[in-house]
């Protein structure tokens, strides 16, 4: 069963002018190429291919966005760090990145997916300043747990858990066998409501 039977993908945007009107409230996937993020969502909305997912980094190369029900939007991001596009295609991204955080209203969360296997790159780091000076509060998925022992995963947790402090909170999640699904969800309506209220 589908925890967002309305749920239903929108549009892509390529520009700011094709964002969709800055209204309801919405929660953004952020996070370093391949981490993760399209295949977070289709867990957390029950459903598959929902949105795209890839061996190949860079899959998703702009902003996408998808209605969980009236008012409240998930917006899947392109990753960033991915090194094999060509510098005129990595700064439009970047480009749109900033206009995107910088004028949603809208925006009332950041999930920031991270792979536990590699834990903060310098650009979650980035992400995470950036949310921080604006007051956006921020979830991080720790991703592809199911690749880890469990002593690992553990471990794993509690150094991000500590490197974080107070910026984010964080949860194990694995899209593989769908660990923390429930956790991550009760997160994503959290944002959403906040996002309401105001
Ligand atoms: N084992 C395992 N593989 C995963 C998990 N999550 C994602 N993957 C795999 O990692 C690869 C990248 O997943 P995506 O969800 O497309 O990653 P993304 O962050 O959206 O990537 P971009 O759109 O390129 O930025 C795919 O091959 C997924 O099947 C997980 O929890 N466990
Ligand atoms: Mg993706």
């Amino acid at each position: 069963m589908s925890h967002y039977p309305e749920a239903r993908f929108i549009k892509s945007a390529n520009a700011p002018g094709q964002f969709l009107p800055d209204v309801g409230a919405e929660v953004a996937f952020a996070g370093r190429s391949n981490a993760g993020k399209s295949s977070a969502i289709n867990v957390i909305v029950n459903r598959r291919q929902f949105a795209r997912t890839s061996k190949t980094p860079g899959r998703t190369q702009l902003v996408n966005f998808f209605d969980l029900r009236d008012g409240h939007r998930l917006v899947d991001l392109p990753g960033y760090g991915f090194a094999k596009v060509a510098d005129k295609i990595r700064r439009h991204w970047a480009d749109l990145m900033a206009d995107y955080f910088e004028m949603r209203q809208s925006l009332a969360g950041m999930f920031l997916i991270v792979d536990i296997r590699r834990q903060l790159t310098e650009f979650d780091r980035q992400m995470l300043n950036f949310a921080d000076s604006v007051g956006l509060p921020v979830h991080v998925l720790l991703t592809k747990t199911d690749k880890l022992k469990r002593g690992q995963a553990s471990q794993a947790l509690l150094e991000v858990r500590r490197d974080l402090g107070e910026v984010a909170t964080v949860q194990h999640f694995s899209a593989l066998n769908r660990l923390g699904e429930d956790e991550a969800r009760a997160k994503l309506e959290e944002f959403l409501a906040l996002g309401t209220q105001e």
